[in-house]
């Protein structure tokens, strides 16, 4: 499963500008959600590719959901999301960034409350057999519900209550924020240049890509880290959380190839373009065979071997 984004703001704060900056893609009309795939760009890879030779290359990517909303039910599609980025609006100079974002808060603490809400009914419901664990989730769940009335944040909350993880709460999500306008970044423009080549749009920026840092942003509180696979016919990037194992790494790119499991063959990219080719990197010792447990690193290029 791709890491998910979901994109939160006002009405007409950019939100689906920014859909279209990061994603490509063409959206119509107004008032749909918009679903789309963001490119991690990683100047690694043309290298890795180059040296492979390979024939298509392929950057990672993460999945983003634009709502076109901030009530609870839209805002409920955003339970499975990894992180929350809000778009404040500073370029309208009809509000300000600021009052967006404690606007935004505010409907992301209702869409919990009205959440934690629905789930204590039903969980009340079936705790009326008696179940113990049940009445136990209850009264927790009583306790959430009860602060969440005041839109008190989560983070807040004292004493002993326990917030299931299956809740999956929007305000305990990690939460960018991107101030659209002259303060921040000028997603009007990134929608723009969105639609020319890298080249293109290279030549009408000074200096870095503004939505290259945004999604640099999201990688980094994202904690995540980048390994390579590395074929003549494809050369690919793919994201893992840091910490993650080769075997997660082998269900990244396919779960057969995590079942099959048999070892990881590890070099590291950089080596890998320094030795020019996968057999000169091995007969300079380069390579090292890794099991399932091995922590992939950052700039790791895997071969994995398998069996089905
Ligand atoms: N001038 C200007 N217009 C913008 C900017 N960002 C968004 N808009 C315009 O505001 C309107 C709403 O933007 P949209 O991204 O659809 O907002 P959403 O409702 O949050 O999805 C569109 O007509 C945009 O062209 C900006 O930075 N500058
Ligand atoms: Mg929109």
């Amino acid at each position: 499963m791709a890491l998910e984004i979901g994109i939160v703001g006002l009405p007409s704060s950019g939100k689906t500008t920014l859909f279209r900056a990061l994603t490509r893609a063409e959206t119509h009309g107004s008032g749909k959600e918009h679903v789309g795939m963001a490119q991690i760009p990683d100047e690694r890879l043309e290298q890795v590719a180059e040296t492979v030779g390979a024939r298509k290359v392929t950057p990672a990517a993460v999945r983003v959901v634009d709502v076109p909303g901030t009530g609870p039910q839209l805002l409920g599609n955003l339970r499975q999301v990894d992180l929350i980025l809000a778009v404040l609006d500073g370029w309208s100079g009809t509000r300000s960034a600021e009052a967006d974002k404690e606007e935004l808060v505010l409907e992301l603490l209702a869409a919990d409350r009205d959440h934690v809400q629905r789930r204590l009914e039903r969980v009340a419901k079936q705790a009326k057999s008696g179940d113990a664990t049940l009445r136990t989730e209850v009264a927790n769940l009583e306790q959430l519900a009860a602060h969440l009335e005041n839109l008190q944040a989560v983070s807040e909350l004292g004493g002993d209550v326990e917030i299931p993880a299956e809740l999956e709460l929007l305000t305990i999500k990690p939460l960018m924020e991107i101030v659209n306008g002259p303060e921040g970044i000028d997603l009007k423009l990134e929608a723009e240049l969105a639609e020319l080549s890298d080249e293109e749009a290279a030549a009408f920026r000074e200096g870095e890509s503004a939505l290259g840092t945004v999604v640099r942003a999201l990688v980094e509180e994202l904690d995540l880290i980048t390994f390579f696979t590395a074929g003549d016919k494809e050369t690919r990037a793919w994201t893992l959380r840091k910490g993650e194992s080769a075997l997660d790494a082998a269900e990244t790119i396919h779960s057969d190839i995590a079942r099959g499991f048999i070892r990881a063959e590890v070099i590291r990219w950089d080596d890998l373009v320094a030795a020019g080719s996968h057999s000169d990197a091995r007969r300079q010792g380069l390579e090292r065979v890794e099991g399932k447990t091995y922590e992939v690193q950052d700039g790791d290029v895997l071969n994995i071997r398998f069996n089905v």
